[in-house]
């Protein structure tokens, strides 16, 4: 283990996507779900929400990561991660750069970086990310969004040259597991393999389970 790993203590990284429900109560309810089925760490990410409404939501699953022990990351927002106190926040590659947001954050807040390419993965370590994703490793379905596939072979890659922990992310489903841990890869970020489920807290519990 890295040192960098020492400080993210979960390997099931879930990330929300309110479109995939049809009204917020049930998106927070199927998130509560996952959380009761042992998921550790949520990622807010609803890019095209309205600044407060974002707020109220983040206070939401606050409260309710915060009931089970979790940790939430707040996606792109460094000024609404800090005012619902959540652990971190989540960048990409039009967000502030990870030294703004430790500038503005301090050690307040864990920073997460999206990463598509090895440079990219070496680049937020170099500037100092407490965890990345990397992907998208497979297809996902919104697969346009994030490029090509980037691949398992890629993935490990990664995984070897950069010490913090490497979350897969893309198309991941519980078919991909063992090959994404053969790769080396830290843990697993995911939307639609627990929240696109029929049953929200057994998919979750699965992969909880499977990456132990
Ligand atoms: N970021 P699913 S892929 C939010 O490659 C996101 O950076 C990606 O959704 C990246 O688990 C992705 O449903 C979508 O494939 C992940």
């Amino acid at each position: 283990m890295t040192s960098g790993e020492g400080r993210i203590g979960f390997r099931v990284y879930l990330i929300t996507d309110r479109k995939l429900f049809t009204s917020e109560d049930l998106m927070v309810r199927g998130i509560g779900e996952a959380l009761r089925a042992g998921v550790k760490a949520v990622q807010l990410r609803e890019k095209d929400m309205a600044t407060r409404d974002l707020l109220a939501l983040a206070y939401r699953l606050r409260e309710l990561t915060k009931e089970h022990g979790a940790a939430l990351f707040i996606n792109d927002r460094v000024d609404i991660a800090m005012a619902a106190e959540a652990d971190g926040v989540h960048l990409g590659g039009t967000s502030v750069p990870v030294s703004a947001a430790r500038k503005a954050a301090g050690e307040k807040l864990l920073i997460g970086r999206s990463a598509h390419s090895l440079e990219e993965a070496l680049e937020a370590e170099k500037d100092g990310a407490d965890l990345m994703t990397f992907g998208p490793v497979f297809d996902t379905p919104s697969k346009r969004r994030y490029g090509k596939p980037v691949g398992l072979e890629l993935l490990g890659q990664v995984a070897r040259q950069v010490s913090a922990p490497v979350f897969a992310i893309g198309g991941i489903t519980m078919d991909s597991i063992q090959e994404i841990q053969a790769a080396g890869a830290h843990g697993i970020a995911l939307i639609s393999g627990i929240l696109a489920s029929d049953t929200i807290y057994g998919s979750a519990i699965n992969f909880v389970r499977t990456m132990t």
